[in-house]
């Protein structure tokens, strides 16, 4: 039940290429500016401003690093969409999601945060385009979902579902709404299943995943947040 609580923040790099090395398993975020992407974290990390929920979407062009208490990593990546962001920038990014999503060995899958009420955008095709051929997973969550009525939840799943169902089960969707805190049960079974933790029945057991894989040494103790 807690695979992403109290995480802690690592390390921002300006580019992909800026990432450490080897910072061990990594789990990516990314979305389309405003799709609610920092919520999300903030809400799964339990924290309220961990990573920073911006009024001004498509400002932070950092990738910002946290260490899970699991030992792997979660890449928070730049919004991506955001209109009044220069088009040549907005391009350089693209290109530089691309090469990160495609090359990095250690990155074990990718969520996709999308807004549940305008969900696959042509810049979350483009993700998924060149994510899926590595052969890794994708989950994606349609967030804000509180601002949908039941019947509008279960239609945008069915039919989100349904434009995927083409990539078979290594791309799953889920309904999440971080305002209202549901659906983190969910998110955190799969990306776990991504890291060989089991999920089982049993929420405690993931208060007792203590161990961290020892590939850079961990560092867990800089820019720890209370
Ligand atoms: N109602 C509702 N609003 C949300 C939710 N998640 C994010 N928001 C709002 O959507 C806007 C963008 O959220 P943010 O997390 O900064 O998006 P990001 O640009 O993808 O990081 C903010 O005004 C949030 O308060 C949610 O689950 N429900
Ligand atoms: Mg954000």
């Amino acid at each position: 039940m807690a695979l992403f609580r109290h995480a802690t923040f690592e390390i921002s790099a300006a580019k992909p290429s800026g990432l450490p090395p080897s910072l061990g398993s990594e789990i990516a975020f990314a979305g389309r500016s405003n799709a609610g992407k920092s919520s999300a974290i903030n809400t799964l990390v339990g924290h309220t401003r961990l990573a920073f929920v911006s009024k001004t979407p498509g400002r932070t062009q950092l990738i910002n690093v946290f260490r899970m208490k699991n030992g792997a990593a979660l890449v928070d990546l730049p919004g991506y969409g955001y209109a009044q962001v220069p088009l040549a920038v907005r391009l350089q990014w693209q290109g530089l999601l691309e090469e990160y999503l495609i090359r990095r060995s250690n990155l074990m899958g990718l969520v996709l945060i999308m807004d549940s009420r305008r969900p696959l955008t042509e810049l979350d095709w483009k993700m998924i385009g060149w994510f899926a051929p590595t052969g890794r997973p994708i989950h994606c969550l349609l967030t804000k979902s509180d601002k949908l009525t039941r019947q509008e939840q279960s239609k945008t799943l069915r039919d989100t579902r349904a434009a995927l169902a083409e990539y078979g089960p290594r791309v799953t969707v889920q309904l999440f709404s971080s305002l209202k805190k549901t659906g983190m049960e969910e998110v955190e079974k799969i990306v776990g299943g991504w890291l060989g933790i089991e999920a089982g029945g049993d929420d405690a057991s993931h208060d007792r995943e203590q161990e961290k894989p020892s590939a850079t040494g961990g560092g867990l103790a800089e820019g720890e947040i209370a």
